[in-house]
C-alpha cells in the first residue's frame, strides 16, 4: 500500500515536471510550423537595404499591403486579368476615382509607364496604384524601359504618399504578351535598384498568379537578388 502510494507520488512529480519541460517547447513547435509554412516553397524573401522583396504565389486582391498595383490600360475603365479582379473585389469606388482622374489629369488616357493612385475600396489594401505596362511588340519598341518606368513610377508614388508596403502583379505578362522570362528580370532589377537608393519602403511583394510564373521569378531572383 505504502509502496503504491510512493509510486503514485513519484510518477505525478515526474509527469508534472515533464509537462513543465514541454511548455517552452510549445512555442518552438509553433515557430517550427510557421517556418515549415514559409519553407513550403510559396514565399521567397530577399533583404535589399532596409527593405524586403518578397516573391509569393497568390492572388494580389488578397494582399494586405498598403497598396496593390493594378496592371491597367490607358482608359483606366477596367478590363480583364488582374485589372478586372481588382475592380470586382474593390467595388465601384475605384472606378469612380478613375473616372475623376480621367476627367481631370489624364483626359487622353494614362500614358504607358505612368502611375496614378485611388482608394482600395473594399480591398484589404488601402490604395490601388494603377499603372500601364507596355504591349509586347518584339522587344525593340522601348518595352524594357517602359516596363521599368511602370514599376519605378508606382514605387515613387507609394513613397510620395508615405506608404510602407506595396504589392505588384507581373505587369504586361498577361494580355499584353510580354514574355515573363524577360519581364521578371526588368521587374526584379528595377525594384532592387529603387530600394538600394530609397529607404522609405519596408516591403515590396511580387505576386505571381500561377506556380509556373512563381518558379520563373524565383529562379531569376536567385541570380539577380542573392548577394
Ligand atoms: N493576382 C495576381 N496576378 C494576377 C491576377 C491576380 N488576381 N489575375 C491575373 N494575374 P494581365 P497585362 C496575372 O493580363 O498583361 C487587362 O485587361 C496574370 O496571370 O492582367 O499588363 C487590362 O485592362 C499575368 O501574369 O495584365 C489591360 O487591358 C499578370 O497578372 C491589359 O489586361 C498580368 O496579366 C493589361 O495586360
Amino acid at each position: 500500500m505504502v509502496y503504491c502510494l510512493c509510486l503514485a507520488v513519484v510518477s505525478s512529480i515526474l509527469a508534472y515536471s515533464f509537462i513543465d519541460k514541454l511548455k517552452p517547447l510549445k512555442g518552438k513547435f509553433t515557430s517550427i510550423e510557421k517556418w515549415c509554412e514559409d519553407m513550403s516553397g510559396n514565399i521567397c524573401e530577399y533583404q535589399i537595404g532596409k527593405a524586403k522583396i518578397c516573391i509569393v504565389q497568390g492572388d494580389i486582391t488578397e494582399m494586405d499591403t498598403d497598396a496593390i498595383v493594378n496592371a491597367a490600360n490607358p482608359s483606366l475603365m477596367g478590363g480583364g486579368g488582374v485589372d478586372g479582379a481588382i475592380h470586382r473585389k474593390g467595388g465601384p469606388k475605384i472606378l469612380e476615382e478613375c473616372k475623376r482622374i480621367r476627367a481631370t489629369e489624364y483626359p487622353n488616357g494614362l500614358p504607358t509607364g505612368k502611375a496614378v493612385i485611388t482608394t482600395g475600396g473594399n480591398l484589404k489594401a488601402k490604395y490601388v496604384i494603377h499603372t500601364v505596362g507596355p504591349v509586347w511588340r518584339g522587344g525593340n519598341q522601348g518595352e524594357p524601359e517602359l516596363l521599368a518606368e511602370a514599376y519605378r513610377n508606382s514605387l515613387k508614388l507609394a513613397v510620395s504618399k508615405g506608404l510602407k508596403t506595396i504589392a505588384f502583379p507581373s505587369i504586361s505578362t498577361g494580355a499584353y504578351g510580354y514574355p515573363i522570362e524577360k519581364a521578371c528580370r526588368v521587374a526584379l532589377t528595377t525594384v532592387k535598384e529603387f530600394l538600394e537608393k530609397e529607404d522609405k519602403l519596408e516591403k515590396v511583394v511580387l505576386v505571381l498568379f500561377s506556380q509556373r510564373d512563381f518558379e520563373i521569378y524565383k529562379e531569376a531572383a536567385r541570380e539577380l537578388l542573392a548577394n
